[in-house]
Formats: C-alpha cells, structure tokens, sequence
C-alpha cells in the first residue's frame, strides 16, 4: 500500500524557504542561492519515498518550494491550493518570513484562512531570525502570533514555539551558521530541531508518521531531541537506551520505528 503526502513552503522571495527545507530534511533537498536573484522561481518539487517495513506503507512525501508571493492575490491563494490539493492533501503549510522582509500580511491571512478551513497545520517562522535587528524579528513573531490568535488562543509557549491548539504554531529560526564578519557576530543553527518537534507533536496518526519519515535523516534531530520524544510518546527510556548503546549513530533507524508504534498507539 502506498501514502502520498504533501508539505508546503510559502513565503516572499530570498527568505531563506529552501534553507529551511534542508534544515528539516537535514540533507540539501532544495536548491537555496547566495545571489541577488531569486533561485526558486517557479515552483520546485522535492519527493521524499520511503518504505515502513513493519507495515508494508510506502511513504511518498512531495514538498512543494514555491516561488515569492508578492504578487499573489487571494484567488491566486485558493487556486494554488486547490491545484496541490488535487493531488495530495498537504500536512502542514510552513509560512516563512525573514525579519528583514515585508511580510504581507493580507497575504498571510488568505494563506491561513485557506489552510486552517482545509484541516491543513499551519507553521509559521521567522527565517534567517538573526539577518536584522532584534526589533524586526519581534515585529514579524508579533504579527504571526495576531494573526493566529483569530483562529485560536494560545495554547503553549515552549523551547520558543508558541502552540495555538492543534491548528498553527510559530517560531523563529536560524537555519544555517549566521555570521557577520565586521560585527563579529557568529549565531549557530537555531530553532529548527524544536520546530520539527513542534510540528511533529501537533500532528495526528499517518500525517505525524509521514513527518517522521521527512526529517528521518535529520541526524542532528533524532539525536538531540531523543529524551524530548520519548516523554512525549511514553516509550520506555531503558529500551531506547538499550536500542543506542546497541546500534550508536544507527539509533535513527530503531527510534522512529519505536515512535511510529507510539504514534499508533495514540490513536
Ligand atoms: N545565516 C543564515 N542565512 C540564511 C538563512 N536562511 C537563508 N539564508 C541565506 O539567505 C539566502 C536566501 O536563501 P534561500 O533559502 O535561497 O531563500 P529562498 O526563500 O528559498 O529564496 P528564493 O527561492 O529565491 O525565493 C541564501 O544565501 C541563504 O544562505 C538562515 O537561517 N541563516
Ligand atoms: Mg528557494
């Protein structure tokens, strides 16, 4: 039996979208650019496939990198969305902008109002969080949290990611080493390993089982988060632990099999 699965990445031009893309998938996917020039300018699909053994799924996850929004009106919206809808039901809709970026946000609500009456999760990030002033970045996490707040009050505010029910959530973000040389300033990746958590413990049933199998060669994900995922799907600590003292790096390969039957288990 085969899955098929969507994600989309929204959001202006030159934010940094196909940058967090590898960042969750933990491999470079999509094609990112340090020119000038926008380098997604149509819209680029990535597929993911893989194979559950345990129960003969195969997976097929497309993330549609779509190109800047700026000139997209609401019809453009519902179009778009329903062109991708025809042919799989997307999983989340992740919304990037760049504190630097004007982010439009009529735009926004279109793209909100149409996910959320879809039953499609909305992630919304600040991108690049450290590529201008602070001000800016609260600016940007400010207009997302109005935004969400009228679709639903906020649930949860942890590790930086504010939850509003089961519907959206949003975050900031730094995707790959920022550094300004004449500053002096040098930021690591941040952020992205709580969001893939984020978006991964807001999901349900088969959608959470297909994150898992997006970001399963997110190494950096599996490792660092593994204490969080194990409280959070109630897996014992002693197999887990049994699982890494076993197989070491391997333990991507044992855990998300583990958390598939967690997730089920939910149901
Ligand atoms: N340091 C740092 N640089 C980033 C981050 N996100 C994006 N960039 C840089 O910003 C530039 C644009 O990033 P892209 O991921 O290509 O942006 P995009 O939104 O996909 O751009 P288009 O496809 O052209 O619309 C690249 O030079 C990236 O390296 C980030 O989180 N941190
Ligand atoms: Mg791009």
């Amino acid at each position: 039996m085969s899955r098929e699965f969507s994600i989309v990445v929204c959001g202006s031009a030159r934010v940094g979208k196909s940058t967090l893309v590898n960042a969750i998938c933990g491999r470079p996917v999509a094609r990112t650019s340090g020119s000038l020039y926008s380098q997604t300018d149509r819209m680029e699909k990535y597929t993911i496939n893989r194979d559950d053994e345990a129960s003969a799924i195969q997976y097929k996850i497309i993330i549609y990198d779509t190109p800047g929004i700026e000139s997209w009106t609401e019809q453009h919206v519902r179009s778009y969305f329903s062109k991708i809808m025809n042919e799989s039901k997307p999983l989340c809709m992740i919304y990037c902008a760049s504190p630097g970026s004007f982010a439009k946000l009529d735009q926004l609500q279109w793209l909100v109002d149409t996910c959320i009456s879809s039953n499609i999760f909305c992630a919304l990030v600040c991108t690049n969080k450290y590529s201008s002033g602070t001000s800016r970045r609260q600016q940007v996490m400010e207009d997302f949290h109005s935004l969400l707040s009228r679709y639903h009050h906020m649930t949860r505010d942890e590790n930086r990611i504010r939850f509003y029910g089961d519907v959206a959530l949003c975050t900031s973000v730094n995707s790959i080493l920022y550094e300004d040389v004449d500053l002096d300033i040098r930021k690591d990746v941040e952020g992205i390993n709580e969001l893939i958590f984020g978006i991964l413990i807001s999901l349900k049933n088969d959608q959470a089982a297909a994150w898992c199998y997006t970001v399963a060669e997110n190494q950096s994900f599996w490792v660092a988060m593994r204490e969080q995922l194990m409280d959070f799907f109630e897996i014992a600590k002693p197999v887990v632990k049994e699982f890494y003292d076993e197989h070491g790096k391997e333990i991507i390969k044992s855990l998300i099999p583990i958390i598939l039957i967690a997730i089920k288990r939910k149901l």
